[in-house]
C-alpha cells in the first residue's frame, strides 16, 4: 500500500508546510524538517504560521495522524524538497544554493533507495546541472540507488488547500518506474489530472506558467497606461474583450508582487537573454507600475494642494489581497520610491498584518483612516468592503478600481490622465 510510505518534507514554508499536512491527512507517515528552529518550535507548540482557509483542519488531522517536525532528516521513502529559489540579482539566473544545500543536508541521513522530489520552482536544466551530479556521485560512492523527480508546486496563496486537493500536477522523472511511483504518490492527494513528463519539461512548463501570467498582467498594465494617455477606459475595454470566448485579459494594478510571478520569468531571461524580449519587456512594465502610481500621487497632491505627507495614507502592504505575505510587495516598492522622492514614509495600514513591518505603519484601522485626508488603495483586501463608509470624506486613489465612486469624496483611478 502506497500510504504505508514514509515522506520527509524538507522546507516548511508556504509550500512545504501545506504539502506535509495534506500528505499526513491522507494517512501517510510524514516528517517535516526545517533548518529554522523557530518554525519547528512553533509547529511543535501547535502554532500554525500560515493563515489559509482549511489549513487549521488539516493541521489538526495531521497531528492526530502523528505528523512530526524537527530540524533533522528522517528515514523516508520519499523526500520532498520545497525550499526557496530566488534569482541572482546581477544575472537573473536561478540561485540553486538553497536546493543544493538542502540536498547535501539530506544526503547525510538519506534512506538508501528512496526518491528525492523537488517541488521548488527552478529554471529548465537546473536539476540536471546542479542536483543530478550530486546524487550520482552519492550513489556511486555508497552503492545506493537514489532517484530524482520534479513535481513543481502550483498552489496559489489565498486558496492553497483547495488547489492542493484539486489542481492538476506535472510530474517529471527520467526513468519510467520513478515517474509511475511519483505520479501514483501525487494521485493520492489531488483529484486533478496527473501529467507525466521529463524532469526538463516539468521545470520548463512551471516557469512558463508563471511567465504567461506575468506577460498577461503586463499587457493589461500597458492597456491601463494607454487608457490614461489616450483617454479611454481600460477597465471597460478589458471587460468587453473578456466576453469573447477566447480572450482572458488579467487585471491591471499597481504592480506585481509575491515570490513567483515577478521572479520565475526572469530565470528564462537570465538563461536565454537573446530570445526572450517579450518576457523581459513584460517584467519591466510590471516593475515600473509603482512608479506610475507615484506619478498619480504627485498629480493628486498638486491638484488638491496637499502638502503634509502625514495626512496621506497607504492602504495595503501585502503583495496581493487577503494574504499576509509582503514579499516583493508593490506597496513596499512604492514606499521606498516615495521615501526617495518625498523624503519620508507615508502612514500605512494593512488589515492582514497584526505586527508592524514598517515604522509609520498604523495597526488600528480607525486611527489610520481618521488621521488622513488622502488614501492610496494598493491592495483590494475584502476588509475594504466592510468599511466602505469610512472613505466618504477621503480623496481616494484606487489602484484596483475596487471602491465604488459614491463611497468616496473624490476617487481617482490609475486610468486617469497624469499629463
Ligand atoms: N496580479 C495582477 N493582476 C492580476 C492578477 C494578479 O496585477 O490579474 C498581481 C497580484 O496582485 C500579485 C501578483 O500579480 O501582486 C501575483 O499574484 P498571483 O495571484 O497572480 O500569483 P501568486 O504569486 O500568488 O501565485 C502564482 C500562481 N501561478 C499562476 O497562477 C500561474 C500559483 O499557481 C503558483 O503556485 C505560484 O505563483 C508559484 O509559487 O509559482
Amino acid at each position: 500500500m502506497l500510504t504505508n510510505s514514509k515522506i520527509n518534507i524538507i522546507g516548511l514554508g508556504y509550500i512545504g508546510l501545506p504539502t506535509s499536512l495534506i500528505f499526513s491527512s491522507k494517512g501517510f507517515s510524514v516528517h517535516g524538517s526545517d533548518i529554522n528552529i523557530n518554525i519547528i518550535e512553533n509547529l511543535n507548540k501547535r502554532y500554525l504560521p500560515i493563515n489559509e482557509i482549511g489549513l487549521d483542519e488539516l493541521f489538526k488531522l495531521s497531528i492526530n495522524n502523528g505528523i512530526t517536525f524537527s530540524s533533522e532528516i528522517a528515514n523516508a521513502d520519499f523526500y520532498i524538497v520545497a525550499v526557496p529559489t530566488p534569482y541572482i540579482a546581477k544575472t537573473k539566473k536561478v540561485d540553486p544554493s538553497f536546493i543544493v544545500n538542502a540536498i547535501k543536508g539530506l544526503l547525510k541521513k538519506v534512506k538508501a533507495n528512496s526518491v528525492i522530489i523537488i517541488e521548488s520552482t527552478v529554471s529548465p536544466g537546473t536539476i540536471k546541472t546542479y542536483i543530478a551530479p550530486i546524487i550520482e556521485d552519492y550513489n556511486s560512492k555508497n552503492n545506493t540507488f537514489l532517484k530524482l523527480a520534479h513535481a513543481p508546486e502550483r498552489i496559489i496563496p489565498g486558496n492553497m488547500v483547495y488547489e492542493l486537493k484539486t489542481n492538476s500536477r506535472t510530474i517529471g522523472a527520467d526513468e519510467p518506474d520513478v515517474l509511475d511511483k511519483v505520479a501514483n504518490l501525487y494521485a493520492q492527494i489531488t483529484s486533478g489530472k496527473i501529467v507525466k513528463t521529463s524532469i526538463y519539461n516539468a521545470e520548463l512548463s512551471k516557469v512558463i506558467e508563471n511567465t504567461f501570467r506575468a506577460v498577461n498582467i503586463a499587457f493589461s498594465n500597458e492597456l491601463l497606461k494607454l487608457g490614461s494617455k489616450y483617454n479611454f477606459d481600460p477597465y471597460e475595454i478589458i471587460k468587453i474583450c473578456n466576453l469573447h470566448p477566447r480572450v482572458k485579459i488579467l487585471n491591471p494594478g499597481p504592480g506585481v508582487g509575491g515570490h513567483c510571478i515577478p521572479i520565475d520569468p526572469w530565470f528564462i531571461v537570465g538563461d536565454w537573454p537573446l530570445h526572450t524580449q517579450l518576457t523581459k519587456i513584460a517584467l519591466e512594465i510590471n516593475e515600473a507600475m509603482p512608479d506610475f502610481v507615484l506619478k498619480h500621487i504627485n498629480k493628486i497632491k498638486k491638484l488638491h494642494n496637499i502638502k503634509d505627507n502625514a495626512r496621506i495614507g497607504l492602504y495595503g502592504l501585502t503583495y496581493k489581497e487577503n494574504v499576509d505575505d509582503i514579499r516583493e510587495s508593490p506597496s513596499l516598492q512604492l514606499l521606498s520610491l516615495i521615501e526617495n522622492a518625498l523624503g519620508g514614509y507615508l502612514k500605512s495600514f494593512d488589515p492582514t498584518l497584526k505586527n508592524k513591518v514598517l515604522e509609520n505603519q498604523v495597526l488600528n484601522f480607525e486611527e489610520f483612516i481618521d488621521g488622513i485626508d488622502f488614501v492610496i488603495i494598493m491592495v483590494k483586501h475584502s476588509h475594504l468592503l466592510q468599511n466602505l463608509q469610512k472613505f466618504s470624506n477621503k480623496i481616494v486613489l484606487d489602484s484596483h478600481n475596487f471602491i465604488p465612486m459614491q463611497y468616496t469624496k473624490i476617487r481617482y483611478l490609475l486610468s486617469d490622465s497624469i499629463d
